[in-house]
């Protein structure tokens, strides 16, 4: 059994500040810095869009690639990522899941690494975490979901517990950091 820590998004535009930012985003990075030495493997992902991409007719513009917004939050503890992976890169892609990365396969990876346990926590739960933990239990990961190392965006009030649910409802694992 081999345990892979995914760090979705964190980043400056999803933090309070930033383009997109989720109300206490950056809450997230102590408790990730608390748990980041435990894993076999640290996995980061970022929202890394092209200018025109047709993702801002529904989002306003956010982690433009090679642009500060796009950095992870300076708070986050770096030094332990081992794969970075990047989506969300092209026009026409909204790559909310971090299986959509084009830089590299993260399920190869993944699967090169023999690695079976994914835990999963970042920016945001009802987007980008809950499309990576849908896609890593289709891929047959068994999959954790960090609940206190998570935010929502919330359009509308109520997102993030419907999808917890639907992250339950699945077969994702939802557990708390202290209980690592
Ligand atoms: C995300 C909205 C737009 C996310 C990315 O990281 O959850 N949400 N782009
Ligand atoms: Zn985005």
């Amino acid at each position: 059994m081999k345990k892979a820590l995914l760090i979705v998004d964190v980043q400056n535009d999803f933090c309070p500040g930033g383009a997109l930012g989720v109300k206490e985003g950056d809450q997230v990075v102590p408790v990730i810095n608390s748990i980041i030495d435990r894993f076999d493997f640290v996995i980061s992902s970022q929202d890394w869009h092209p200018e025109g991409s047709v993702h801002f007719e529904k989002w306003p513009p956010h982690c433009i690639a090679h642009t500060r917004g796009a950095d992870f939050h300076p708070g986050l503890k770096t030094e332990k990522i081992g794969l970075k992976l990047r989506k969300g890169t092209a026009d026409k892609d909204d790559g909310y899941s971090a299986f959509e990365a084009t830089n590299v396969s993260f399920s190869d990876f993944l699967r090169d690494n023999k690695i079976t346990d994914l835990y999963i926590c970042g920016l945001a739960t009802d987007y980008c975490v809950k499309a990576s933990a849908l896609d890593a239990i289709n891929q047959g990961f068994h999959t954790f979901v960090i609940t206190d190392a998570i935010k929502p965006v919330n359009v509308n009030p109520g997102d993030d517990k419907k999808a917890l649910d639907e992250m339950y409802q699945n077969g994702c694992v939802l557990l708390e950091s202290d209980d690592l």
